[in-house]
């Protein structure tokens, strides 16, 4: 028994008072566990851009694993599970608990960048159009719109393996960058500096947002996804900057 709070101490990388005193706190005074969002619209409303299988699994398997698992992470954590789920990015550079750093860099990041992903897509009827703020800073930044979407899908192409490619604000200008994995743009600490900013859109590139549909042809996804972006979406989180 002696030996269960020094466990608990190695296990969660965090100060023993807090370690103690997370065992200790009832239920209740944590924030509610994390939960799959719904989808905003049917698992057929991409088709054919995005198959409804693919979104099935990859909303109801995929974005689903990733929840339930970062809940079992944050149960070592108290002070991690009260953070909203964007504070909890941007906290993972922190976590001196390289285990639990990795769980929850990967499974926090997992769960946040989906969240973000579905709210960045409609039916192709319904996405709308850059407002005219976001179109001059994307033509500010990269020439034009045909020229944005071109450096936006060599990064999503030119990412090895399985990762991300975003549209970033940062210090006033957009960028376009890729990260690894379950990474994004708000982790600090985790993303190289010149990387960080506040993500307007971001591209799902693992296998499994494509592959039954498009098997290795992941540019044709990317082709295909251009037409199912929620411009609206978009340009709303712009204008929120
Ligand atoms: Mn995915």
């Amino acid at each position: 028994m002696n030996e269960l709070p020094s466990l608990s101490r190695r296990a969660f990388g965090v100060t023993g008072a807090l370690a103690l005193g997370a065992t200790l706190l009832p239920k209740t005074s944590a924030q509610a566990a994390a939960v799959l969002p719904p989808l905003p619209y049917g698992f057929d409303a991409l088709v054919p851009h995005i198959d409804a299988k693919t979104m099935e699994i990859h909303h109801g398997k995929h974005h689903a694993g990733y929840v339930s698992k970062l809940n079992t992470a944050l149960e070592a954590d108290a002070t991690l599970a009260g953070l909203p789920l964007g504070e909890l990015q941007s906290a993972i550079g922190a976590i001196s608990d390289t285990a639990l750093q990795t769980a929850v860099r990967n499974n926090g990041g997992g769960h946040w960048n989906h969240s973000f992903f579905w709210e960045s897509l409609a039916p192709a009827s319904d996405t709308g159009a850059m407002s005219a703020d976001l179109a001059a800073a994307i033509t500010a930044a990269f020439g034009d719109a045909d020229k944005f979407k071109e450096a936006f899908g060599a990064a999503a192409a030119g990412r090895f393996g399985s990762g991300w490619a975003w549209l970033v604000a940062q210090d006033g200008k957009l960028i376009i960058t890729s990260t690894p994995n379950q990474d994004n743009p708000l982790m600090n600490g985790i993303v190289p500096i010149t990387e960080l900013g506040t993500p307007l859109l971001g591209l799902d590139v693992w296998e499994h947002a494509y592959y039954l549909e498009y098997q290795n042809r992941r540019p044709d996804y990317v082709a295909a996804w251009w037409n199912i972006v929620n411009w609206n979406k978009v340009s709303e989180r712009f204008a929120a900057i």
